[in-house]
């Protein structure tokens, strides 16, 4: 299959976004992950000062991130939600020490309260797992210019990976991410401001997530499509390896497959890995 190309766009009639002007770059976007939790799966707790988590996105910017992910609260199977006043209490010193460095913030959160703090605290994007379904959570974006990520998740994370059912999981998801574009586009909120992301292992089976991975390619039609496989339990599943830390290598070939399905953004913790591999694979391929 050719590799995917972006298209140029035309200039967004909102003021300019830095995550819309990139995604008209034709290269996938790395975005670093920066979890500032204590129960993350992989890296809860690694950074969960300010100082550390300051620290960390950083480095992942050094390495060459061109999109910061925060996060303030673990949406990993069996986490239970955090009260607003704490995720921005986790998140807003790292925002205020990131913001201003050139690489673009974007908040991964639920909640329309740490939303509004967020955006006004200088986020370019908000990336919510729950896909701007909570009440309120739409307005936050309108009459902003910030991007939105709109992910897929069967149930929540608590009990999300108990029993996940899907007739059609391809078919399920694409209505649903369909849908979501459709209310927040039918709120005032322009397209291109948009990514869709099928959300990897939130609510799905292995078998799930290899159909979803399938239609990438579909989704990619739809809009600019985010992807998450980074050091989840289905790279465990596909390589037998049981802890997230040694999940490093498997990660990297995912996201490696996952740009060439078309994936606009790859979400990683490992920045350097995934980029040296993107690299190489690029040049290999004559596109440079
Ligand atoms: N995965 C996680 C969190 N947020 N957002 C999007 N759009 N897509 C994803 O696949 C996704 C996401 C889970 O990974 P992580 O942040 O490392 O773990 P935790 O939720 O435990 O903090």
């Amino acid at each position: 299959m050719a590799p995917f190309r972006f298209q140029a766009m035309s200039p967004a009639p909102e003021r300019a976004n830095p995550i819309i002007a990139a995604l008209a770059l034709r290269r996938p976007l790395l975005m670093g992950i920066v979890n500032a939790t204590p129960d993350s799966f992989y890296d809860g707790g690694r950074h969960g000062s300010a100082d550390e988590a300051i620290a960390h996105a950083y480095r992942l910017i050094d390495e060459g991130a061109d999109i910061i992910d925060l996060g303030g609260e673990s949406t990993r199977p069996g986490a239970a939600p955090v009260a607003a006043e704490e995720e921005l209490r986790r998140i807003l010193p790292v925002l205020e020490a990131v913001r201003g460095v050139g690489v673009p913030v974007s908040v991964d959160t639920r909640q329309p309260e740490v939303m509004r703090a967020a955006l006004a605290a200088g986020a370019a994007m908000i990336n919510d797992v729950n896909a701007l379904r909570a009440p309120g959570a739409i307005d936050e974006l309108v009459g902003t210019d910030a991007s939105i990520c709109l992910m897929h998740m069967q149930g929540e994370p608590r009990t999300m990976q108990s029993a996940p059912r899907y007739a059609d999981v391809a078919g399920e998801v694409t209505a649903f991410l369909k849908a979501r574009i459709e209310a927040c586009t039918a709120a005032g909120i322009d397209r291109r401001r948009i990514v869709i992301d099928p959300g990897f292992g939130f609510g799905k089976r292995l078998q799930d997530n290899l159909d979803l991975a399938r239609a990438l390619p579909s989704l990619a039609a739809l809009a600019p499509v985010l992807v998450g496989f980074s050091r989840k339990a289905m790279i465990g599943a596909l390589t037998g390896r049981a802890a997230a830390e040694d999940r490093l290598v498997g990660s990297v070939a995912a996201a490696l497959w996952a740009a060439r399905q078309g994936a606009a953004i790859l979400r990683v913790h490992d920045v350097a890995a995934t980029r040296d591999a993107l690299a190489v694979w690029r040049q290999l391929d004559g596109d440079l």
